[in-house]
C-alpha cells in the first residue's frame, strides 16, 4: 500500500508543508530519453534518439541497488528513491524496473517518480502495482492554445503529432493518468513551469483542474530561460509569489522546490553527495528540473 499524503508529509522533502524537509532523497537518472518537445527544454533528445554524451551519464536499472547502498553510507538522511529524468520516465521501461528493483532490495524507502504524463493513462496500474509513493506530473497548461505555445510537439504511438492536436492529447492524458493513478492511492504532486506572459494567467485555471482529478499538491518552478524560450525573462519573486497565492485558493502549494537535478542525492538544499557517486554527472544542458 502507498505511503498517504500524511506520512510523506513527514518522511518526503518535498511534501514538507509550510517548512523545508530535513530527509533527504536519491535521484537516480535511468530514465534518457522524452517523447515530448517543451519549447524551454534544451535536450531535445527525443525515444529513438541516441545522442553521444547522453548515454554515457545515464546508468542502468540494475545499478541503482548498489549505488543506493552505497549514498545510505554517506548520507543517512535518505528516505525517498526519486526518478526525475533526465528524459521522462514513462518513455522508457528503465524507471519502472528500477523500482521493482528497489522495492525488493530497500522496501523501507518512498518511492517518488516524476513524469510529463504523457503516457501516464495506459501506465498507470504499473505505477500502482510497483508501489510508486509520490508521483509528479508537471502539467503547465490545461488549455490546448496554451500549451501549444509551451511544447512544439508529442510522439505518441508512432506519431508525430504538433502544435494543438498534440496539446490536446498531451493535456488529457495527464489529467485522465492523474485521476487513475490517484484513485489507486498514489499521492500526485502537480509541476507547473510558470512562463510569464504565456501561463502566468492560466494558474489558477491548472491549479483548480488539476486538484479536482485528485492531485494534493501544486509547485511552481520558475522558468529557466533557455532553447526556444531564451527570450523570455524569468519571473521575478513578486510574480512566483502571486501565482502562488492564486494556486493556493485550490491546492497546497510547496514552497521549498530546490529545483534539483536528475542525479541529485541528499537534503535538497543542504547537500549533494552526487558528485561522489556518480562518475560523471548529467552535463546541466542534458537535464531539466522535473522534480
Ligand atoms: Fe525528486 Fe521530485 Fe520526488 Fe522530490 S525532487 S522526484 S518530488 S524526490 Fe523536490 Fe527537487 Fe523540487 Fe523536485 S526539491 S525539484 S520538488
Ligand atoms: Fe521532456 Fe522534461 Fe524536457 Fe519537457 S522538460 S522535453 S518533459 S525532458
Amino acid at each position: 500500500m502507498a505511503r498517504d499524503f500524511d506520512e510523506l508529509k513527514l518522511l518526503h522533502p518535498c511534501f514538507a508543508m509550510g517548512k523545508k524537509g530535513t530527509t533527504g532523497r536519491i535521484h537516480l537518472p535511468v530514465s534518457p530519453g522524452c517523447n515530448i518537445e517543451c519549447r524551454f527544454c534544451d535536450r531535445q533528445i527525443n525515444d529513438h534518439e541516441n545522442r553521444p554524451g547522453v548515454t554515457g551519464s545515464i546508468i542502468a536499472p540494475e545499478e541503482a541497488p548498489e549505488i543506493i547502498g552505497r549514498s545510505l553510507e554517506l548520507c543517512g538522511k535518505l528516505t525517498v528513491v526519486g526518478i526525475a529524468g533526465p528524459g521522462d520516465t514513462l518513455a522508457t521501461d528503465n524507471a519502472l524496473r528500477t523500482f521493482r528493483l528497489v522495492k525488493e532490495k530497500y522496501p523501507e524507502l518512498i518511492k517518488c517518480m516524476s513524469t510529463n504524463g504523457l503516457m501516464l493513462p495506459e501506465k498507470a496500474d504499473e505505477v500502482i502495482s510497483v508501489g510508486i509513493d509520490s508521483l509528479t506530473v508537471t502539467v503547465n497548461a490545461v488549455d490546448p492554445e496554451i500549451e501549444a505555445r509551451l511544447c512544439d510537439g508529442i510522439h505518441y504511438h508512432g506519431q508525430y503529432l504538433q502544435g494543438v492536436e498534440g496539446a490536446e492529447i498531451l493535456i488529457r492524458n495527464q489529467l485522465e493518468g492523474i485521476r487513475k493513478v490517484a484513485e489507486g492511492g498514489v499521492t500526485v504532486k502537480v509541476n507547473t513551469v510558470l512562463v510569464p506572459g504565456i501561463n502566468d494567467e492560466h494558474i489558477e485555471d491548472i491549479a483548480r483542474t488539476v486538484k479536482q482529478c485528485g492531485a494534493s499538491i501544486y509547485n511552481i518552478i520558475p522558468l529557466i530561460p533557455q532553447h526556444k524560450l531564451k527570450d523570455v525573462p524569468a519571473p521575478t519573486c513578486s510574480q512566483i509569489d502571486q501565482a502562488r497565492q492564486r494556486a493556493e485558493k485550490y491546492i497546497n502549494v510547496f514552497r521549498h522546490c530546490q529545483h534539483c537535478r536528475a542525479d541529485a542525492i541528499g537534503v535538497p538544499g543542504e547537500t549533494d553527495y552526487g558528485e561522489k557517486i556518480y562518475l560523471r554527472r548529467i552535463s546541466s544542458k542534458d537535464t531539466f528540473s522535473h522534480g
